[in-house]
């Protein structure tokens, strides 16, 4: 199993990103700690310099499993579904502006709050009509270059667009795309899936990106999840992508990070005693 950390690249203000501050010190503390790899957080990635990046992270012997993308939501309010088409157009275009820098890195790109959440007075099923063309657009802009995405089902108090795997792979064969699959998060899946274990079984090999925080949010260990039970499963379907943190740094960020990557191994079959 390889495990990542979540990193923004600049400050931003969602919470559940542990590290924030000096790049090259924390990657460089990443790679102190163990992980394989960092999935890093960025809000645009024309500001980015893709080569300076790659160079950091390679010397750090990291690689980056994923792109995160939503503090386009987040800071700049971009959204797949909002009701005004200039919003719409510019979401499209910042995810595809993505796919240069994700192929330069060999990452995939996830696609979580981009999509947003209904517009006042419109449709649910407008917004998903939206949602379809968005993904249709950024899918086929990406699949020459081998440029894969991570839809994550959210929790309902964030979004009222895809919350459950069961949804997610709905929306996969409408959008009929080969490069599009789903990123679970098991903070949100502890909310909106009768069983966590049966949902990652339920996602199979659309499964392309994997989330890791516990119950309260925090790392894992720290809550009341069954890490040991939701490790095994991802070992029993061969899912060979990365278990990633995404979770509040607490009681610090450094404390975070470290703990997370320590019980997760420990949770691995070939540890059990
Ligand atoms: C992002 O990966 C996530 O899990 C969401 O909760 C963002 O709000
Ligand atoms: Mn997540």
């Amino acid at each position: 199993m390889k495990f990542s950390i979540v990193l923004s690249t600049h400050a931003a203000q969602f919470q559940a990103v542990a590290l924030k501050g000096s790049f090259e010190e924390n990657i460089a503390k990443i790679s102190g700690w163990g992980y394989d790899g960092v999935e890093l957080a960025i809000r645009d990635p024309l500001q980015i310099d893709a080569k300076a990046l790659a160079r950091t992270v390679s010397s750090y012997a990291l690689s980056v499993p994923a792109i995160g993308t939503g503090q386009a939501w987040g800071e700049d309010k971009l959204s797949f579904t909002s009701n005004i088409p200039s919003v719409r157009r510019d979401a499209v275009e910042r995810i595809r502006n993505h796919i240069d820098l994700a192929a330069h890195l060999g990452s995939m790109i996830i696609l979580g709050l981009i999509r947003g959440k209904t517009s006042e007075g419109q449709m649910q099923e407008q917004s998903m009509t939206y949602l379809i063309e968005a993904l249709r657009e950024c899918t086929s802009a990406a699949s020459a270059r081998g440029v894969r995405f991570a839809l994550e089902p959210i929790n309902r108090y964030e979004t009222d667009l895809i919350h459950t795997v069961g949804e997610g792979l709905d929306l996969i064969e409408k959008v009929g795309a080969d490069n599009l699959g789903l990123l679970l998060d098991t903070f949100h899946m502890n909310i909106e899936e009768p069983n966590i274990e049966k949902a990652i079984r339920q996602c199979g090999d659309r499964l392309f990106h994997f989330h890791v925080a516990d119950s309260n949010r925090w790392y894992p260990g720290a809550g009341h999840l069954d890490f040991r039970s939701i490790m095994g499963v991802l070992e029993k379907i061969g899912y060979d992508g990365f278990v990633s943190g995404e979770f509040m740094p607490l009681p610090s960020a450094d404390l975070s990070a470290e703990r997370a990557i320590a019980h997760l191994r420990a949770m691995l079959s070939k540890n059990i005693c």
